[in-house]
């Protein structure tokens, strides 16, 4: 019998990745999208015809019960989320209502339709707040949440956690450091990097505008990270319950600054000196800055056998081509 799955968040990056993921491993896919005037679909027109789309929203339950009833899953996977931080500070409470109170309304669902189905929770790097004498990060690192993003998903975090241990549910949470793709929306410093270089390539845009530039993630490409998802779901019952194998780090292991990704990116066309070519914007800074963030992968790579297979360069190298082919086609 196929494995059926639910996720929430599927028009997004890696609910679009997961889904393609999962119907390679021959699941019966299920996609929560948020009823709107006009949907966007642009990560997963692909997809219409080969997974069930379903309308709900993590702000209201019942639509996650009649969610869970109408897919009847076994495994959940929770990639909703108003998951940019900047707006997170003007739109704090809205921020928790999703990120936080969301989590809590699609556990209490579970529990209570099913509690043997199977649930990911989309944990966040931002969670540590990216303190440089605790680097790199592994999932022994005190967080510290340093926007209203990342305080609304540690309580996600938490409560997911609680779940486990006060229920025995199977739940795993991963903790993602920035990963990324050819699906990534425009608003991410990625996704502007590259679009802003496909655009000044096609003499579409002079400059790019962005915010502080000396900020370092560990970025990793997102078909990797949605197949680690999968695999936190996958392992023995006993093990998972026995070894309390709940929480997992995914990230590269390498760190880059928004500078470096410049540098690769500008490559790309081959331009050697981006600096004419970027506007640093006071708009585009945070109130509070996570400076460095840089993960330690080991016990992913141990109990999961998860490796990234993409690299850095590789990954922006994709995303400007991708970006160039769009603008071209549309122009
Ligand atoms: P994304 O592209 O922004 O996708 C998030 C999706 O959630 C969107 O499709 C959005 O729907 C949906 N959503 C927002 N509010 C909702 C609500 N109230 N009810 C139902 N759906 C709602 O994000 P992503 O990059 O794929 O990330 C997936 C998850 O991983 C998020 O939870 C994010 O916080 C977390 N995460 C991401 C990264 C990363 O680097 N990408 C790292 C760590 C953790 P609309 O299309 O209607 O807006
Ligand atoms: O691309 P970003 O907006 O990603 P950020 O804030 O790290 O969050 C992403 O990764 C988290 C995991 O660590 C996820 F939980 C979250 O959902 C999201 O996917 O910004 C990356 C860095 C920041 O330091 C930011 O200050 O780039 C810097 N930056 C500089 N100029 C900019 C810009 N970020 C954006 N979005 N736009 C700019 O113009």
């Amino acid at each position: 019998m196929k494995k059926r799955a639910l996720i929430t968040g599927i028009n997004g990056m890696d609910g679009s990745h997961l889904a393609d993921f999962l119907l390679q491993k021959n699941y019966k896919v299920f996609g929560l999208e948020r009823k709107k005037i006009s949907l966007n679909r642009n990560n997963t027109k692909h997809l219409e015809g080969k997974i069930k789309f379903i309308q709900g929203d993590l702000t209201d339950k019942a639509s996650l019960v009649s969610a869970l009833q109408i897919s009847n899953p076994d495994e959940v996977y929770n990639l909703a989320a108003q998951s940019f931080v900047s707006p997170s500070w003007d739109f704090a409470e809205y921020t928790a209502d999703i990120n936080a109170l969301g989590v809590l309304r699609l556990l209490e669902a579970i529990r209570e339709y099913n509690p043997k189905i199977r649930f990911y929770q989309a944990s966040t790097s931002e969670m540590f707040g990216g303190n440089p004498s605790k680097a790199p990060q592994n999932e022994y690192t005190p967080f510290h949440p340093k926007s209203p993003y990342a305080a609304a998903k540690l309580y996600g975090h938490w409560i997911s956690k609680n779940f486990r241990t006060s229920y025995d549910m199977y739940i795993c949470c991963g903790i993602m450091f920035n990963h990324e793709s050819e699906r990534r929306g425009h608003n991410f410093v990625t996704r502007k990097i590259t679009d802003g270089v496909a655009k000044i390539y096609l003499g579409m845009q002079d400059t790019i505008r962005l915010g502080n530039l000396d900020n370092k993630r560990d970025w990793g490409y997102s078909p990797d990270y949605v197949k680690s998802m999968w695999m936190m779901l996958q392992q023995d019952e006993d093990y998972f319950f026995n070894n309390k194998v709940g929480d997992f780090v995914i990230a590269t292991g390498k760190t880059h600054s928004v500078k470096d990704f410049l540098t690769t990116a500008f490559n790309c066309i081959d331009i050697d000196d981006w600096v004419p070519y970027v506007v640093q914007d006071k708009r585009y800074m945070r109130p509070t800055e996570v400076h460095c963030l840089h993960g330690n992968p080991e016990k992913a790579k141990k109990v999961l056998g998860w490796e990234p297979t993409v690299s850095f360069k590789e990954m922006v190298s994709r995303m400007v081509k991708n970006d160039i082919k769009l603008l071209s086609e549309k122009k």
